[in-house]
């Protein structure tokens, strides 16, 4: 075994995977970046190099960085986790030419699996079933149109060659839509992965996403873990994850567990890893594999009791997986909830902030999975998920009411969550009923009722308190940049900034919630009334409405790419749009005045 781990990641999965090294004795590394200075995961390992500054390019990404903080370490192997370098074969090239051992599976099958078509060809010929499609790239729409005609039929669905997780992904319904869904999947495959190639598949209309979870050493032993359903996402990003599949029994779970061990022998895969697939009436194919621990890992530990993190390390150092698959059962059920700095209400727009109180619940069959602690900045640099709420109960009823319970206990002051959005949908018809809940999570009224709540008046009693006498002061503040002068009614002020502070430092005192971060956005005077403010920084992608148009609330206004996720910008009111001050391509900051949206006379 190992005796030291240099993990290459940072949050909650780096906090995991030092778990999972310490149980087996392992010392571990930490890497970080400036902005990481204080985060989690540096203070939990025995050690910390610092990388570079914050973009992930410079840090989390940078692979000399990397491997000159392995050797000053003295570490033998690293840990990806996953994102970042978890699927980079060029990576694993240069951890071997420096005589690092990689905890994942063999640079050969990151590269035969990255290739989309490259897998759908190797699948097919491993005899593992394949969405109906082509296996070779289509060159031109001409070519697209005939194999359409010829085989796969209308709906179909144009996928980046270089894509996964649905990046580059388009649907055309009928002849007349391919052009866009062509350009469309070729232009983001170029974007995202410098790889313009595409392929077809028939579109499958409501498929689960179930995906099982192999196992494989350096013996030949290849098992597999059972599956999860993931059907419940947004824009191609998980939000919830179950196990087991309420769709899949033994029976199928057999079957489904054959393909996936199939595949992964097809590629000589060693570690942890999942076969990602489409089942609809009883009929699974094969999507893609994901070569590194993934996300909703978890849900299979808990329902089948074995650690997948430690199972990676052993196979990575040499050792036989400590189990075979008769000692694999299934037992109860698991769900998983995302807890992303995301405002569901806003098209799920990110949400940074910094962290003020902050409680983890507990309790029977709870696990919290998380990177964060009271204080923690969550910056918009990286991803928004924080934490990850996983419960184990005996049933899947049980386990959503046991879920519904964890969620009301989460406490985390100031930071817009998804929690609330977890809490909504878990209690809905669609979800009791095992649905996929697509119609929920597309339903922007739905959705608008779990806005975060406006502030409290000013000023107003609470708690039986009697109310302080209110003054009016005015000041001037600077939001991202921009001037703006607030009035604050409310008590005096002693040496705070602006009421938002005081309420923060009267809550504290009267052991009352401080202000969310959206209250004291408001009381600050950013954005509110006519005035449609970015919730992030970015880039402008599109412009949906001119100057001097009728909106309805809820319109689309604007697309702003940040962190390579499309966010929608949507009308936070009915009326006219009477500034417009944003154009295509240009750079966004978070506050900055996308619209002013102005009420119709
Ligand atoms: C599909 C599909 C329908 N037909 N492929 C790809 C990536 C993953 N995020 C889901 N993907 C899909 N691929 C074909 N040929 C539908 C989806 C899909 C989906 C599938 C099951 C449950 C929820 C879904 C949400 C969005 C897209």
């Amino acid at each position: 075994m190992f005796s030291k781990v240099l993990i290459a990641n940072r949050g909650e999965i780096a906090v995991r995977i030092m778990r999972a090294c310490e149980e087996l004795g392992i010392a571990t590394v930490a890497v970080y970046s400036e902005l990481d200075r204080d985060a989690v995961h540096v203070k939990r390992a025995d050690e910390a190099y610092l990388l570079g500054p914050g973009p992930a390019s410079e840090s989390y990404l940078a692979i000399d960085k990397l491997i000159d903080a392995v050797q000053r370490s003295g570490a033998e192997a690293v840990h990806p986790g996953y994102g970042f370098l978890a699927e980079n074969a060029a990576f694993v090239a240069a951890l071997e030419k420096a005589a690092i051992t990689f905890i994942g599976p063999p640079a050969s099958a990151i590269e035969a699996m990255g290739s989309k078509t490259r897998a759908r060809e190797l699948m097919a010929k491993a005899g593992v079933p394949i969405v109906p499609g082509t296996t070779e790239p289509v060159e031109t729409i001409e070519d697209a149109k005939k194999v359409i005609a010829d085989t796969i039929g209308y709906p179909v669905a144009v996928k980046a060659a270089g894509g996964g997780g649905g990046k580059g992904f388009r649907v055309a319904l009928e002849e007349s839509k391919l052009q866009d869904a062509f350009e469309g999947a070729a232009r983001e495959g170029e974007k995202f992965f410098g790889d313009a190639t595409v392929y077809l598949e028939r579109y499958l209309p409501d498929p689960r996403h179930v995906e099982v979870q192999v196992l494989a050493d350096t013996h030949g032993n290849v098992i597999h873990l059972g599956e999860r359903d993931c059907s419940l996402q947004r824009r191609h990003q998980k939000l919830i994850e179950e196990a087991p599949a309420p769709a899949v029994d033994s029976e199928l779970r057999a079957r489904i567990g054959k393909i996936a061990t199939d595949a992964a022998a097809a590629v000589n895969y060693a570690g942890a890893g999942t076969i990602e697939g489409l089942l609809q009436d009883g009929e699974y194919f094969f999507l893609e594999m994901n070569t590194r621990v993934q996300v909703e890992h978890c849900v299979t530990e808990m329902v089948t009791g074995i650690d997948i993190v430690k199972e990676g390390i052993r196979v990575a150092a040499g050792e036989p997986l400590s189990i075979s698959q008769d000692d694999v059962e299934m037992r109860g059920h698991a769900i998983e909830c995302r807890i992303n700095a995301e405002d569901a209400s806003k098209n799920f727009a990110p949400a940074p902030g910094s962290i003020g109180g902050y409680r983890e619940p507990g309790g029977p069959g709870v696990r919290v999975d998380s990177g964060v602690e009271a204080g923690s900045e969550i910056s918009p640099m990286y991803d928004p998920m924080v934490a990850k709420l996983i419960v184990w109960d005996v049933d899947r009823e049980q386990a959503t009411a046991r879920m519904l319970r964890a969620l009301g206990e989460y406490e985390i002051e100031n930071l817009k969550t998804l929690i609330p959005f977890h809490t909504a949908i878990l209690q809905t018809r669609q979800w009791h009923d095992a649905e996929t809940c697509r119609d929920l999570i597309e339903d922007r009224a739905w959705l608008k009722e779990l806005a975060f709540p406006k502030p409290e008046k000013a000023g107003a009693a609470s708690d039986g308190e009697t109310a302080p006498e209110a003054v009016e002061q005015t000041y001037t503040v600077e939001v991202s940049g921009k001037r703006f002068d607030v009035k604050v009614i409310g008590p005096p002020l002693a040496g705070a900034v602006n009421g938002a502070a005081q309420a923060a430092v009267e809550a504290a005192a009267g052991g009352r919630r401080p202000p969310r971060r959206s209250e004291r956005a408001q009381a600050g005077g950013g954005g509110g009334g006519d005035t449609l403010s970015s919730p992030l920084q970015g880039t402008v992608l599109k412009v949906a409405v001119e100057q001097g148009a009728e909106v309805q609330e809820g319109a689309l206004v604007a697309v702003i790419e940040a962190m390579k996720m499309e966010n929608e910008i949507t009308a936070h009111k009915a009326g006219v749009v009477s500034e417009l001050p944003i154009a295509v391509g240009a750079s966004v900051a978070t506050g900055d005045t996308l619209a002013v949206i102005s009420s119709a006379q």
